[in-house]
């Protein structure tokens, strides 16, 4: 753990920096699977499925048997845990519904705003040490809440081509049915170009690998959108002597067990509270069965003590975290204050695991200082804007002279004549 105090702000940059991923190789194999997987779809996947995750599936598509035989193998005390979830998510994110606005900007100009969903859409659920149900949650609920037509799902198997049975049941219980054992590059290949089995979508969503993270961003050259850029997970928790040691070191330790490239950032007020975190940090780090990823990324981590409050926050928001807990006495300067953050964390009481989980938030955040420009997944992430005008010959005669004379002014005499017609129109019919 890297201790820093009252660090100088020349040093802020250095302090603060993410380490820089290169990923010219992952690049070259993507392109490759991205071309294959285009020129001859299944084969391609089913191919890159046997040489990258070691099976081959006979069906990619998971059968409606092994759906609904997953269910009897998840206990009745998870299920309702993820039912409990479900509810808070869907109730957070039913809430983000809008309005549509209409204006009428001058008398016969009526200009208004709608959403509607993306009607294809991609979730990538990665497989791994530790399958993220979860997101499942954090990616179907806002799907559905907006509409979206179609809605599949890629997730690699374990070696003997099985799904993990709580990932089937979380999809299952979000109406969502078509989903395929199809993991990494090839996923997010077949998702952009569609196969025999596998329908194009729009817009992929959904966290992964170096190699996940290449591929979704190579689908953008093809016109899909993705959610957004991915790197490691991040949390910085802010705190003062009325933090309680023990949960600030819980905290940290939850992000850093995710993996060991994680980012965990302590900025305190206080100095003692930097070295009991240290000890609860060392103590509690033993009994984790994930331990050895967790010591790395904390190994990594920083501790780093501020005396100033508007210091603090402009550090801060210059590092832009995925997750900030505030565990102050006055909150309300940093919670209010903060611009650039994921997702924000309050109280002793509020840990990053709520929202990991079940509070309603949404766990799909911008990390790698995305979140100076980006939003965590919302339900708008699945919708689209579409503004609507509807002029009134009254309207075009108050608007049409500037508009004419605009587009004289850019040089482009077909957009002058689509109104210079029209108002020539209007005065021969004597309706001025
Ligand atoms: N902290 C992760 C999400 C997650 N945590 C899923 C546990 N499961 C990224 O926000
Ligand atoms: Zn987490």
């Amino acid at each position: 753990m890297k201790k820093v105090f009252d660090p100088k702000r020349a040093d802020w940059e250095s302090l603060l920096e993410r380490p820089v991923q290169n990923f010219e190789e992952v690049e070259k194999v993507v392109a490759q699977v991205f071309r294959e997987v285009k020129a001859n779809g299944d084969i391609s996947v089913k191919k890159y499925s046997e040489m990258f995750d070691g099976f081959i599936p006979e069906d990619l598509q998971v059968s409606t048997d092994e759906i609904a035989s997953a269910e009897a193998k998840v206990s009745p005390e998870l299920k309702a845990a993820i039912q409990l979830a479900k509810q808070n998510i869907t109730t957070f994110h039913t809430a983000q519904k809008t309005e549509k606005v209409s204006v009428e900007t001058l008398a016969g100009v009526n200009c208004w705003q709608e959403k509607r969903p993306i009607q294809k859409v991609g979730l990538y659920i990665p497989g791994g040490t530790a399958p993220l149900f979860s997101t499942i949650l954090m990616l179907a609920i806002p799907a559905k809440i907006a509409g979206c037509k179609e809605i599949i799902l890629c997730t690699p198997p374990g070696k003997e081509a099985e799904v993990n049975p709580v990932i089937l049941y979380t999809a299952k219980l979000c109406g969502i049915d078509k989903i395929y054992k199809v993991g990494g590059i090839q996923a997010i290949a077949a998702m952009t170009f569609g196969t025999q089995t596998i329908n194009k979508v729009y817009k992929i969503f959904g966290p992964g690998n170096q190699y996940v993270t290449v591929a979704k961003q190579l689908a953008t050259k093809y016109n899909v959108a993705i959610d957004m850029p991915a790197g490691p997970s991040e949390l910085l928790v802010l705190a003062d002597d009325t933090a309680d040691a023990a949960f600030v070191a819980s905290d940290l330790l939850s992000q850093a067990e995710h993996g060991s490239d994680s980012q965990v950032i302590l900025v305190s007020l206080s100095k003692s509270l930097i070295e009991d975190v240290e000890t609860e940090i060392q103590r509690q780090l033993e009994d984790l069965p994930r331990k050895e990823i967790a010591a790395q990324a904390i190994e990594h981590s920083r501790l780093i003590y501020i005396g100033s409050k508007e210091e603090a926050l402009e550090l801060i928001d210059e590092y832009a975290p995925e997750h900030f807990i505030v565990c102050t006495a006055n909150p309300d300067f940093f919670v209010k204050g903060i611009n650039n953050a994921g997702s924000v964390f309050i109280g002793n009481y509020t840990p990053e695991s709520a929202g990991d989980y079940a509070s309603g938030t949404n766990h799909t955040l911008p990390t790698n200082g995305y979140a100076k420009q980006y939003s965590g997944v919302n339900l708008d992430s699945f919708m689209k804007s579409i503004t609507f005008q509807k002029i009134s010959a009254e309207g075009i005669r108050k608007i049409g002279p500037a508009i004419e004379l605009m587009a004289e002014a850019e040089g482009l005499q077909a957009h002058k004549n689509a109104v210079t017609l029209r108002l020539n129109k209007i005065k021969a019919s004597g309706n001025e």
